[in-house]
């Protein structure tokens, strides 16, 4: 099914939420990235936002990118990836296809040629397994440029990956040795 605007809405509040600012509804997360059910319920309501607990299961399960998950009796909820707050979602160790791509703006190009892909805000680089996928990253940035980047030779050199539940790849930063520009073909 796909999302109504208002579950669109309210899932970005609960990214925002889950991922960087829980004390913006008065919630804390657990040590790996664990809000009680029932808190983010209650905190997104007392900031006149409506949500009941079918609406969340709806949005979980209907999201265009799968960004959240229940634990198994649905008391907790967390963001997948994309946090900027120190918290362990216990992600996959994995080995990486033989290229992933990260989705930029043309602005930053310079600076990612000279300094590498660095993680920014958030706990790690973002990378998708296709070329389309990143595109549209990059595309929330401005004019946007895809990167290929050599993943299975970062690997191999004693780089980490790892695959979030929501399959994507994560790692620490992506020095410029590994990175080849794209045009707009894979
Ligand atoms: C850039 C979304 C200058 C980097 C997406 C990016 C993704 C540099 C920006 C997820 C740089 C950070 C993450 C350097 C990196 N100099 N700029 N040395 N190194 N940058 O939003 O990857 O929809 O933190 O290229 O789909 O854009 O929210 O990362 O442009 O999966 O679920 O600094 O967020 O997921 O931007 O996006 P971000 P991102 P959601």
């Amino acid at each position: 099914m796909k999302e109504n605007r208002e579950d669109i809405e309210l899932g970005k509040f609960i990214s925002l939420i889950l991922r960087h600012s829980p004390e913006t509804i008065g919630i804390t997360l657990d040590e790996n990235g664990w809000a009680k059910v029932e808190d983010l319920i209650e905190g997104i309501n007392r900031a006149r936002k409506r949500i009941d607990f079918d609406t969340l299961e709806r949005i979980v399960k209907e999201n265009n990118k799968q960004r959240y998950s229940f634990n198994d009796d649905r008391t907790k909820i967390r963001a997948n990836q994309g946090h900027s707050i120190e918290v362990d979602v216990e992600l996959a160790e994995s080995i990486p296809p033989k290229h992933l791509y990260h989705g930029t703006s043309k602005r930053f190009i310079d600076s990612i040629m000279d300094l590498g892909i660095q993680k920014q805000s958030r706990q790690y680089v973002h990378l998708s397994m296709d070329f389309d996928t990143a595109l549209s990253v990059g595309k929330r940035h401005g004019k946007p440029i895809v990167l290929k980047i050599d993943s299975i030779r970062m690997f191999n050199n004693g780089h980490k990956f790892y695959l979030s539940k929501n399959k994507v790849w994560l790692t620490d930063s992506v020095p410029v040795e590994y990175i080849v520009i794209q045009s707009n073909n894979q």
